[in-house]
């Protein structure tokens, strides 16, 4: 076009022109601006963002594992040489240790018997190899465990105190995930009759007395029943990670749901729920209503939106949407990001939560930013 106006005795005019294009080129850009490597992750939980070990550091050097300290930002490592799984796992580590918001890691959501329990998940988007924990008891780095069921089983998921066995002999430490908080929390609960609770349909009436509950000898109507869901209670870690030459990394961490029904197992340790990473397409992660999202594979079905070429933000739109059509009041939100180094995020809007806040660490970005998107 430039060739094509100078040809015509336009060249001054072009002259003219051209800045002004140059710079129209440069903003469509910068609407668009992507680069790599990428980390982001669910919530406002920049700490999460900001620190990770490098290679050889305390998330490398086994279970002995101990917070670290000051560490560079987990997009950081991977540019000093660590892997997309090293920062996946450095960074919902950091979670595990700060106790986010309570929802990840020790002394946070006792379930009915006042016990803390953890699931985690980490996935490898370039063998598509996951590893995972859930119901895990007496072992607070989680997602550290869930490395080792990649790196030293050919399994995807343990559970339970058997996850707990499997972690003492990776070296993990066997300990209490009780806190201060997490006993007063649960005695409160015992206090107001086990208010909220997650059963239903049950003797006796659950949403008036603790339990041990039953069937009813017959069920005369049913009925729909508060839980203890609240945007409150539900703020799992997901990360993803594309590296500098687009591997996709992604993981989850967190203590599941307040007053949980003991042996209950939420979305995150699960992959296509939790988060999910295909380095040929992109990763997500998902955080919210765990019951409800399992149902939907929303972090696979994202990526699979964004493998047909949907924008990351879209995608997660349009998982939100699916869900939203099943559960129109279902707490929850997803982060996508492709192997572009585009990234966005969804949520679904409902009173106390029309807003979702997440973290963003590129090359773009001097230090890790915070985003919000409107729900929809
Ligand atoms: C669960 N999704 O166990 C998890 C909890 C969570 O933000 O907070 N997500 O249901």
């Amino acid at each position: 076009m430039a060739a094509a106006a100078a040809g015509r005795g336009g060249g001054r005019r072009w002259m003219v022109v051209a800045p002004f294009l140059l710079v129209l080129l440069q903003l469509v850009g910068a609407a668009s601006a992507a680069a790599l490597p990428v980390v982001i992750n669910t919530w406002a939980f920049r700490k999460a963002a900001e620190t990770g070990a490098p290679p050889g550091g305390p998330g490398r050097a086994g279970p002995g594992w101990a917070a670290p300290p000051a560490r560079p930002h987990a997009w950081r490592v991977l540019q000093l040489g660590g892997s997309e799984l090293d920062a996946v796992e450095r960074g919902c580590s950091q979670c595990e240790i700060d106790q986010c918001d309570g929802s990840v890691g020790y002394g946070g959501s006792p379930d009915e018997s006042g016990e803390t329990t953890l699931d985690a998940m980490i996935m490898d988007g370039d063998t598509m190899e996951v590893g995972a924990v859930a119901d895990l008891r007496h072992v607070k780095n989680a997602i550290g465990v869930a490395r080792k069921v990649i790196e030293y089983t050919k399994h995807t998921l343990l559970v339970g105190e058997s996850a707990s066995l499997f972690a003492v002999r990776m070296g993990f430490p066997y300990e209490d995930l009780t806190t201060q908080k997490s006993l007063s929390m649960y005695s409160q609960w015992l206090n107001q009759s086990c208010q909220p609770n997650y059963w239903k349909n049950v003797v006796p009436d659950s949403s008036k007395s603790c339990g041990p509950y039953k069937r009813p000898e017959k069920v005369t109507c049913k009925e729909e029943q508060t839980t203890s869901r609240s945007v409150h209670n539900h703020d799992t870690i997901g990360m993803v990670v594309i590296g500098g030459s687009g591997t996709v990394a992604s993981g989850t961490s967190t203590n599941g749901a307040v007053h949980k029904i003991p042996g209950r197992v939420g979305d995150s340790p699960i992959a296509g729920a939790g988060s999910y990473a295909d380095s040929t397409a992109g990763g997500a992660a998902a955080t919210g209503d765990g019951d409800i999202m399992m149902r939907f594979l929303p972090s696979y079905q994202a990526v699979e939106y964004m493998r047909m070429g949907t924008d990351p933000t879209v995608a997660c739109q349009k998982v939100i949407s699916r869900i939203q059509k099943h559960a129109p009041k279902f707490f929850g939100a997803v982060i996508c990001a492709n192997t572009n180094g585009s990234y966005g995020a969804a949520c679904n809007k409902i009173p106390g939560f029309t807003q979702f806040h997440f973290m963003v660490s590129s090359p773009l970005l001097s230090q890790p930013t915070e985003h919000v998107v409107d729900c929809i």
